[in-house]
């Protein structure tokens, strides 16, 4: 299988993580792409121009990175990263969104600094996602996400984070010190974090 993603990506960190995770990670080889370049043929496999794509034997190509996350678990046998219990299914979805949500407001942020010319930036709007965060943040801080096993909804938890210390749209480790035990716990059970830090 191939892989386009890019270094920094964090939901390509998803990906990454859960495949190395799942012991998958030495049958996928990682295309470098540029979102950013027209002419990348990202655009072909998604026409999103979005990475992570996923990109089948079989010359399939999958995304988004929830779908590429299911279609891992599945090859891995199933009930791996996404659980099969009901509640504990609903629960790991729900976690993964929240966490989604905090890289979709994060990118937002570094892509209004990136793509638009300073006169039309807009500071309430950038706040308008800082504040998305904060309140996500807030909320993992409240409750925790359990570790007993690894799933999508943990490990994405521990990719917006890993996110957040690589771009400091806002500094957690201060704002939520309650955090910083958590992700120390889940990089001690998941080697492959460390490994596949953006950079
Ligand atoms: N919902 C998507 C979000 C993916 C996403 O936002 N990827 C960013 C890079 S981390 C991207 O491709 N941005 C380029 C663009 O938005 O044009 C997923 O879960 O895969």
């Amino acid at each position: 299988m191939r892989l386009r993603s890019s270094p920094p990506s964090p939901f390509g960190r998803k990906i990454k993580l859960a495949a190395r995770h799942l012991g998958l990670f030495d049958s996928i080889e990682v295309l470098a792409t540029s979102t950013e370049d027209p002419s990348d043929p990202v655009r072909q496999d998604n026409p999103l121009g979005k990475i992570p794509v996923l990109i089948l034997d079989n010359g399939q190509t999958v995304y988004d990175s929830r779908v590429i996350l299911e279609t891992l678990d599945h090859m891995a046998g199933g009930g791996r990263i996404i659980p099969k219990d009901w509640n504990a299914r609903l629960a790991a979805l729900t976690l993964q969104a929240l966490a989604d949500g905090i890289m979709d407001a994060s990118i937002l942020i570094i892509y209004e600094a990136r793509m638009r010319p300073e006169e039309l930036r807009h500071e309430p709007w950038v706040e308008r996602q800082r504040d998305k965060i904060r309140r996500g943040l807030k909320a993992l801080e409240a409750a925790p996400p359990s570790l007993d096993d690894i799933n999508v909804g943990n490990l994405t938890v521990a990719c917006a984070l890993g996110y957040l210390d690589f771009r400091k749209q806002v500094d957690w480790r201060k704002e939520n010190p309650g955090l910083i035990g958590w992700l120390d716990a889940f990089r001690a059970k998941t080697p492959a974090y460390d490994a596949t830090a953006p950079h």
